[in-house]
């Protein structure tokens, strides 16, 4: 039997995160063991929100790296810019004309964003770019963090009006969401999430961060008045993202956690995350200094020819649907 598809994006803006690693990248690196993976840097995503030209070359070059150091593996797994492989706008735009406003408005993300940074046409259509991301190679299953659930819904509502209206076309795609880390709270206030766009950097660790950072960050988390290390996410949400994080790296349940950090004080655990973490992002930092930038922009470009050799037949298919074909 065919192996099932999956696929999921980035976006090159900012610094990858604990939150992007734990939520989402864990399981693209985990996946492709199993699946036929297919990753994307969505740089026409990022461009909703201003950017310095200039500089964002240089993040998404950096975001790609990233990826790379983390072990996707261009052998085993499609990785590339989403601006290099033209079906993606092409199907957005196919998206846009059955995808209902009223259900826009409802987009929580967007709802954000547009609070901090002020709307556009582009913002506003994200999460239908998002579903021809996902649709454009018919994926089965779309490794994600917890906040894209929604938009996950929204690709899935968009398949099926699709095959509705015009014959059945898309799979309907499944998050893959992982049990422990979806949510990876910010350090310096636990009720919201880790993010890239938080203009404090004390909130996030950043992958490529160096350990002497990382052991401040951890220390320095906002916690609460209590001594006693639990797992009780109502009362204790700094703690508990702590141990969330702890058990990722370690393995540890976190019955275990308690049982051995339970009544020892805050302090001492801190130090304990942080040892886990440092010691378990040490292996993307050596390796994405090992990586030169003239060898990941030929993957980047490799990858946009095969993505663009598979898209084109999946675009025939949408075109004679809806009555454009050649
Ligand atoms: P941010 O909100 O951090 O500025 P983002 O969520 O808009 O970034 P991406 O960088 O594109 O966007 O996210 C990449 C992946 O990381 C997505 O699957 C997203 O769900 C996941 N992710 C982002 N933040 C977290 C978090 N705090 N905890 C768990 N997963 C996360
Ligand atoms: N919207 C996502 C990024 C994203 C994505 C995708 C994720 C764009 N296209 C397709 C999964 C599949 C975000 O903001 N994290």
């Amino acid at each position: 039997m065919a192996r099932q598809r999956v696929f999921s994006g980035i976006q090159p803006t900012g610094n990858i995160h604990l939150g992007n690693y734990l939520g989402a990248l864990r399981n693209w690196v985990a996946l492709q063991a199993d699946y036929d993976c297919i990753y994307c840097v969505v740089d026409l995503h990022a461009i909703t929100v201003p950017q310095d030209p200039a500089a964002f070359l240089v993040e998404r070059g950096n975001a790609a790296k990233v990826l790379l150091a983390m072990g996707v593996d261009p052998r085993r797994s499609l990785l590339y810019y989403q601006s290099r492989v033209p079906q993606h706008a092409e199907l957005a735009w196919i998206l846009s004309t059955i995808a209902s406003t009223g259900q826009l408005n409802r987009m929580t993300q967007f709802k954000e964003k547009a609070d901090k940074a002020g709307s556009n046409l582009g913002l506003y259509s994200y999460p239908v770019l998002m579903a021809a991301d996902i649709l454009l190679f018919r994926a089965d299953a779309v490794p994600v963090g917890e906040d894209q659930k929604q938009h996950l819904e929204l690709t899935r509502d968009l398949a099926e009006r699709f095959n509705a209206r015009f014959g059945e076309e898309f799979p309907l795609p499944e998050p893959i969401i992982p049990k422990t880390g979806a949510r990876v709270m910010s350090l310096q206030d636990p009720t919201a999430k880790m993010s890239k766009s938080d203009p404090d950097p004390a909130g996030r660790v950043l992958i490529l961060d160096d350990p002497a950072t990382i052991r401040r960050r951890v220390k320095r988390a906002v916690t609460d008045s209590e001594t006693e290390v639990r797992y009780d996410w109502e009362k204790k949400a700094g703690i508990a993202n702590l141990m969330e994080v702890y058990s990722l790296f370690t393995g540890a349940s976190m019955q275990q956690i308690e049982a051995e950090f339970g009544s020892g004080g805050y302090g001492r655990f801190k130090e304990a995350v942080a040892e886990a973490v440092v010691a378990g992002l040490a292996p993307f930092r050596e390796a994405y200094d090992a990586l030169d930038d003239a060898a990941v922009h030929r993957i980047m470009e490799e990858g946009a020819v095969a993505a663009r050799d598979r898209a084109v037949p999946f675009m025939e298919g949408v075109f004679r649907r809806v009555g454009l074909s050649a």
